[in-house]
Formats: C-alpha cells, structure tokens, sequence
C-alpha cells in the first residue's frame, strides 16, 4: 500500500498536493487528516467520491510500502502516522515549499521554495507530458491561488504562474475556484475581526510598526488566518502576530508581514516550533509551558532582536551633495545642473537647509530676463527630510506621500547625503546604477 498524506488543519494547496501527488504514483491513496480548514471541508463534501481518498483511521499501518508526504516536513504535523515513522522499511518520498529543516527524513525529496506545494507537483506532471481532466486541474489552481494569495503574494516565483497557466490551460473552471477561495464573511469572522482591532497592542521598531494581539475566542474560528491578514491591511502594520488561546494547553500564534525583507515571520515562528514564509506563518504551542503574555513577550524579544535589518538610505544615498547661496542666480543652477549631470540641488548649507531646486522646477521660467534671478525666487521650501537609517520602502512612501522625487538624508541636523526617486527604483528593482 502507498499513501499520500499532509498536515493537520489541512488547507487547499494540502490537499490539493495529496490529490495531485496520488496522481504522480499510481496505485497509491490519499489521506487526509481528519482536521481540515472549514473550505476545505466544504470542498470535500461534495466532492470526495470523486476522488481516491481514506481517513487516517482507515489506513493499514502495516501495509504501507511508501509514504508520500506533501506541504510539510515536521511529523507533528501528521495525522496517526507514529506507527510508520517508528519503522524503517517505509520508503518515504517529500514534496513541500516550506523551509522548515523538519524531522521527516525522505529517500526522496522535491523541496524549494516557491509559492505553492502544488507548483512542484506540476513541474513533474508537465514533464511527463500527463493530461489532467478540468476537476484535477480545478482542485490544484485553488491550491495554488491560496497560497500564493492569487499569485500576489512576495513569495510567489515565475514557475507558480507558469503552473497556473498550465492548469488553466488543462480546463481548470474560474467560477468554481473563485466559489471555494473567496468564502462570505460570517457573524463569527467579524466579531474576532472587531475583537482583534480594540485589543491591539502596537509596538515600534527600527521605524516599523507591529501589532500583537492575545485572542480568547469561545469557540473554534474558521478562516482565522484569512482574517488575520485582513487584520494586518487595515490597521496598516508592517506586520501582526495574533496568539489565539485554544484551551489552558495550547496556543495558536498566527503570523503576517508585509514587510518581508524586515520581518521574516516564518523565522520568528520556527522558533516556537512552527514556520511559513517570510510573509506567512503559524505555530501551535502544545505544551502548558507557554502562557500567552509569555509568548507576546517573546515574540517582541524576538522581533527587537531581529537582525536581518538590510539595506537602509544610508547605503543608497549620494554624497557629498551640491550646495549653492540663496541668491545664486538661476543660469548658474542651470550650468551646474548639466555639467555635473544632477537633476536636484539643495539651496543653503549642510546645518541650515533653506530650500530645494530640481530639474523640473527650471521649466517655470518663461523669461530670458528670469535666468538671472536668484535661486530663491523659484525654489521649494520646508523641504522634507529623511533620517539615514530608514528602510528604502519608507522612503518610497514618503515620496509618493508628497509627490517628491528627491529626500535630503539628515543626521543630528546635518545634511549628509541625498536620496533619489532614481535610487530607490534602482534598488527596488535590484538593477545597478549607472
Ligand atoms: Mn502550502
């Protein structure tokens, strides 16, 4: 007997592996845990006959020749599978995204990081040239939407929109995906909703903003994860934590970052013995040793401690910067701008920044007459300043804000460099500068 099973509160890209993965290694039967998300659940009641499908109860632990495990690497995470874990003539083969360095130890294994379990899966049914019917190609394009947040998400690569475009090419039905991945908020969803907003605690650091929330729900939440993430948009944080206390033994931690490149949310989970994405994790703590303001103490230690600071202005910004008086005449704010090839020039001094002028600004001269006349008359004023050790995304807001293409960088009051539109483009889009 070979089987193909996943983790526990198995979501649509598990499910959709162990559906996919079945189809890879022919005479083998998928299983699925008995927890499964609510549209997961939704899904498989009306379409489980379709499918090869047992509930872990029904497996013959000691029949089973291959076990194939699909978007996870940690036991734990199984559903009754010890029996097979304490055996060692199991082959056992491993299709996952996840990083987790998990204990599962497979003769096979087909592990990267792209957006999406089924992404893998696909690669191997592309190469071997497979036909799937419009229900197979239906079931893995929802997988492959969830976890990628409709191919949205920062950890979603080039080869998860190529599978898409596979699976729709193979029939996958739109209508029916978007049924099961876009499910109505209910009653229960917005009260956690509102609960969440009231308690937040925010904290700062290194200039970004994390909230962090204990929940004591009555009863299970379905979609928490999916509320989370909404959770984390409107109170526009660059990242969220809810811990959800499930009973006095075990705690949820749920995780969200828009920030990635800062708070790598999968790391700070591993260390609470879960994981994810840097942009998506959870943890579920299942001893009693952890009550919930021991873990939101924690995981702030945790965030503050969190080193992968990166690139800041400091590293993008020029040096040292054009000066000129107040009564510089225009023509020579012209002369300088060509020759030195510079589209911005501060006025004033390195303590005492008065205004700013910029390539743009020199099409309001209409008159000859007007080249001669100083710099003041035509420069902007209270120019908006930004500190050295801010994170490049900020300077980005910080100029769409206000509609600026140029950010003099100040250090205890002194000018030291300049930041421009041009800079942050560059780095954003990972090109060298000229
Ligand atoms: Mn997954």
């Amino acid at each position: 007997m070979q089987i193909v099973t996943t983790h526990k509160n198995t979501d649509f890209d598990a499910l959709a592996s162990v559906i996919g993965a079945s189809l890879l290694y022919p005479d083998s039967v998928g299983v699925v845990p008995t927890s499964v998300n609510n549209n997961v659940a939704k899904f498989l009641s009306t379409h489980k006959t379709a499918f090869n499908i047992i509930l872990p109860s029904e497996v013959k632990h000691d029949e089973v020749t291959r076990l194939i495990v699909v978007d996870t690497d940690q036991w734990w995470r199984l559903d009754r599978m010890e029996k097979i874990r304490e055996r060692d003539d199991v082959e056992i083969c491993l299709w996952d995204h996840h990083l987790n360095g998990g204990d599962i130890e497979a003769d096979f294994r087909c592990q990267e990081p792209v957006g999406a379990t089924v992404t893998l899966l696909v690669r191997e049914m592309k190469q071997r040239r497979m036909n799937l019917n419009s229900l197979v190609s239906t079931v893995l394009l929802i997988g492959l939407y969830e976890d990628t947040g409709h191919l949205s998400y920062p950890s979603t690569k080039a080869e998860d929109a190529a599978a898409a475009s596979y699976l729709l090419a193979n029939g996958a039905d739109l209508n029916v995906a978007s049924f099961f991945l876009n499910p109505p908020y209910e009653e229960v969803q917005r009260d956690i909703l509102l609960a969440m907003m009231q308690d937040t605690e925010k904290i700062t650091h290194n200039h970004l903003t994390i909230g962090i929330d204990i929940l004591r729900p009555d009863k299970k939440v379905p979609m928490l994860a999916a509320i989370v993430s909404m959770y984390r948009t409107i109170i526009n944080a660059d990242a969220v934590f809810v811990i959800c206390v499930n009973d006095e033994k075990s705690c949820t931690i749920i995780g969200r970052s828009g920030a990635v490149r800062m708070i790598n949310v999968g790391r700070i989970l591993h260390q609470f013995g879960g994981g994810g994405h840097p942009g998506a994790g959870s943890a579920t703590t299942r001893n009693g040793d952890y009550q919930p303001e021991q873990i939101k103490q924690q995981l702030i230690e945790l965030i503050k401690q969190n080193k992968v600071g990166g690139v800041t202005i400091a590293d993008l910004m020029s040096f040292p910067v054009a000066f000129v008086d107040s009564s510089t005449p225009m023509s020579k704010v012209r002369d300088m701008m060509q020759k030195q090839k510079i589209r911005g020039i501060l006025v004033g001094s390195e303590d005492n920044l008065e205004g700013i002028i910029v390539l743009w600004d020199l099409k309001k001269l209409k008159l000859d007459k007007q080249w001669k006349s100083p710099v003041k008359a035509f420069m902007a004023r209270n120019v908006a300043t930004i500190p050295p050790d801010f994170k490049p995304g900020q300077a980005a807001q910080m100029m769409i804000k206000k509609n600026i293409g140029h950010l003099p960088v100040s250090h205890n009051n002194k000018i030291i460099g300049i930041v421009t539109r041009t800079d942050i483009i560059t780095y954003f889009y990972g090109m060298l500068p000229d």
